[in-house]
């Protein structure tokens, strides 16, 4: 990006998965950086990391580390964003917060800004950056949404490992060495590494993604839900999700079934819509086997989409299959892309 001021910037998990994602899109959109303060806990204070190829090194985060901060990404927890991003915002600073701490705060905006960028105005210094699954989500449903109007959506998706953490890689990893080796292991962390049964992931799909809610509906699916909603404006839209982990260490795959409001639309119209939509790369040749895969679309910023195909039964649904980069545009380039955005309409002081 062009622009003449520069700004402090802070990222609070700069050691996982994301907040590494989170320092290379800095990077690579050459996101104008006059200082850059990297934080994570106690146990990983005394790292460095490297930024525009100088040495910086990791301190434990606490309130006063945002004195003089302008812009902190926040990619450590919700337990730390709800601790120190108020602190973050009492000393001067704008946070782009990338758990779901704030989301579903009807003071916070969350925000794609393919979306609903215009949000950003409205904010309280957190802006929430939404769950990987969903940003994905609405950023191919919106120009439906606009042109063709949206009444429901039901969504199955085949989430990357790496969504769990650089831990769940490593998990995945391992296990896949260990199953090929013929030799012992134990699952540690994934489903969800605070729940009671561990599952092997390796060679497997597991049909749960964070915990369950009484209702039978994991948290994971839960955020799809209620996130949708909101980022979309539309509190009437009709959605469900199951969620599934996968053994693909990057890439979240989506096969998303929609119902429009209008009569008549056909899939060449959604395919002409999505061609040219922001953010969206669209790969659907079947006579030519083109289609969206995670492996392809790791390091990419866009959401590709393919498989566009009228349903057989229903006059106004549609299927379509939806895959993007989870630690990019699902997280780090989100929150990037937010700050980016907050500079361009001048709301960062
Ligand atoms: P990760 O690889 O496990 O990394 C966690 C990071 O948080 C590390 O840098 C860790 O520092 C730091 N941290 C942990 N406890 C801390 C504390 N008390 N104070 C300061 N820093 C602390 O996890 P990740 O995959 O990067 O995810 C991090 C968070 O991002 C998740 O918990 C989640 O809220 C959010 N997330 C959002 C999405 C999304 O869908 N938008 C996707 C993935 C993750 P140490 O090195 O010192 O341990
Ligand atoms: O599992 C995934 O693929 C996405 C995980 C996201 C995640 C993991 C731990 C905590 C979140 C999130 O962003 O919704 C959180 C959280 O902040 O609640």
């Amino acid at each position: 990006m062009t622009e003449k001021r520069a700004f402090h910037v802070a990222v609070v998990g700069a050691t996982g998965a994301v907040g590494q994602q989170m320092l290379k899109t800095l990077e690579d959109r050459k996101f104008p950086v006059s200082k850059l303060t990297v934080l994570s806990s106690a146990r990983s204070a005394g790292k460095t990391v490297i930024f525009n190829g100088k040495e910086h090194t990791v301190v434990e985060a606490t309130p006063d580390s945002f004195e003089g901060v302008d812009i902190a990404l926040f990619s450590a927890g919700g337990s730390v964003s709800k601790e120190l991003a108020p602190e973050a915002v009492k000393r001067g600073a704008i946070c782009v917060d990338n758990t779901s701490a704030f989301r579903m705060d009807e003071n916070t905006p969350l925000v794609v800004p393919e979306v609903n960028e215009s949000d950003l105005h409205n904010h309280n210094g957190i802006i929430a950056n939404p769950n990987c699954s969903t940003i994905q989500m609405v950023v191919a449903l919106q120009p439906v949404l606009e042109k063709f109007g949206l009444n429901k959506v039901i969504v199955s998706t085949y989430q990357a490992v790496s969504g769990s953490g650089a831990a769940a890689v490593d998990e995945l990893y391992e296990q896949t060495k260990a199953i090929i080796n013929e030799e012992p292991f134990e699952p540690q962390i994934l489903p969800v590494k605070s729940d009671k049964k561990h599952y092997q992931i390796a060679f497997n799909a597991i049909p749960q993604i964070d915990k369950f809610e009484e209702s039978g509906y994991t948290f994971e699916e839960m955020k799809m839900i209620n996130e949708t909603k909101k980022i979309m404006h539309l509190p009437e839209l009709k959605v469900a999700a199951t969620c599934v982990r996968l053994p693909v260490a990057t890439g979240h795959s989506e096969s998303v079934y929609f119902e429009v409001d209008q009569e008549g639309v056909t899939s060449e119209d959604i395919k002409g819509l999505l061609k040219s939509a922001p953010g969206v790369v669209l790969q659907d040749d079947p006579d030519n086997q083109i289609y969206p895969m995670p492996a392809d679309c790791v390091g990419k910023n866009d959401v590709f989409v393919g498989r566009i195909r009228k349903d057989l039964d229903e006059e106004k649904g549609f299927h379509m299959w939806v895959v993007s980069d989870n630690l990019l545009k699902g997280a780090a380039w989100n929150s990037v892309q937010i700050a980016e955005s907050l500079v361009k309409l001048g709301i960062v002081k």
